[in-house]
């Protein structure tokens, strides 16, 4: 009976406690502790980018460090990802963290998370919305910023060029990363009357799609063309485009095919060391502590950083030391 009385007076307890401070109690062995619940809505696992930001993440949202981490990935899909909000709705989470697939289509879920009053931290790419306020903060790059970085290396590398004669590879339609990198070859282009377009695919940011949708176009090129760069938006679209490349003969490195990428994972060092990519724009997915960051100023009562950009740079072949590999955390 006593057991039982113990057993009652422990729910009560649990219950109270989840009355006062609305969150929900997770059991660590005998005892109840008081854990800040989020809900998180990755892209999918598209890229080594995009692990390696699901596993800073995981990093640091864990029961040690005083979280319940409740991970949903989309896989992809813009819809996915609002039918997880709307989950994290129901369930009463505390902090509702996403990385949007796409910009549009955010206006009524987040809404709905406002008017639950669940703040909602966007990170990496953003959200259009009408309302900004629907936003508590954004973690993440800034995209044209990176793309500008590889647009002035094409201006430094080509001086004066009869004709430049560029593949542009693009991320994923609609995506604030495809959006911004897209925007300044854009930019590039519309400024330098010798650079050439002479196609723009699609490689949704992966390997695979992209080194089908290149092989598909040297395939229909009759002669094969001359080209100097190939703009890519990703790592993993150099690797697919590099693989396409050289089983059509090219050869990939600065007085060849430039290959050009955005996020400078160590594998792309390791290319870009070899030669093969001739430039990589560092894009961190470190950004777990960042996020913990803005949670820990809110539950301080402090108002966080509407927007955190991380900083940018570029490698070339003369950048990588092993030292830079070895420190490589993704
Ligand atoms: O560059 C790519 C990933 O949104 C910054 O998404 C991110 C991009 C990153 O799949 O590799």
């Amino acid at each position: 009976m006593k057991r039982v009385w113990a057993a009652l007076l422990l729910t009560a307890a649990a219950l109270a406690l989840v009355l006062y401070s609305g969150r929900q109690p997770a059991e660590t062995g005998e005892e109840t502790e008081d854990l800040i619940v989020v809900g998180m809505s990755q892209v999918g696992a598209e890229s080594d980018w995009r692990v390696a930001n699901s596993e800073s993440m995981k990093a640091v949202f864990t029961e040690e460090n005083g979280y319940r981490l409740l991970f949903e990935d989309a896989k992809q899909k813009p819809e996915n990802q609002f039918s997880s909000i709307r989950r994290f709705i129901q369930q009463q989470v505390d902090y509702i963290v996403v990385m949007p697939v796409e910009e549009s289509g955010w206006d009524s879920v987040l809404q709905e998370a406002s008017a639950a009053g669940i703040p909602v931290i966007v990170v990496d790419r953003k959200v259009d919305v009408q309302d900004e306020t629907l936003i508590t903060a954004r973690v993440g790059a800034d995209f044209y910023a990176e793309g500008m970085e590889a647009v002035r290396w094409m201006e430094q590398t080509y001086k004066d060029p009869a004709q430049l004669n560029i593949i542009h590879i693009q991320g994923t339609h609609g995506s604030t990363a495809q959006i911004g990198r897209t925007q300044a070859l854009e930019d590039g282009l519309a400024a330098h009357e010798t650079w050439n377009l002479l196609t723009r695919m699609d490689g949704d940011f992966t390997r695979a799609k992209t080194y089908e949708a290149m092989t598909a176009y040297l395939e229909s090129c009759e002669p094969l063309p001359q080209i100097h760069v190939v703009y890519c938006e990703n790592d993993n679209e150099a690797f697919g485009a590099i693989q396409a490349l050289e089983a059509f003969g090219y050869t990939c490195g600065k007085d060849a095919v430039a290959v050009i990428s955005f996020d400078a994972t160590r594998e792309a060092l390791e290319y870009c060391r070899q030669g093969k990519i001739s430039l990589t724009v560092e894009c961190d997915p470190l950004l777990g502590p960042l996020v913990e960051e803005v949670i820990r100023d809110m539950e301080a009562g402090k108002a966080p950083e509407k927007e955190r950009h991380v900083k940018v740079r570029a490698f070339r072949q003369e950048d990588i030391t092993d030292a830079l590999l070895e420190g490589r955390q993704y």
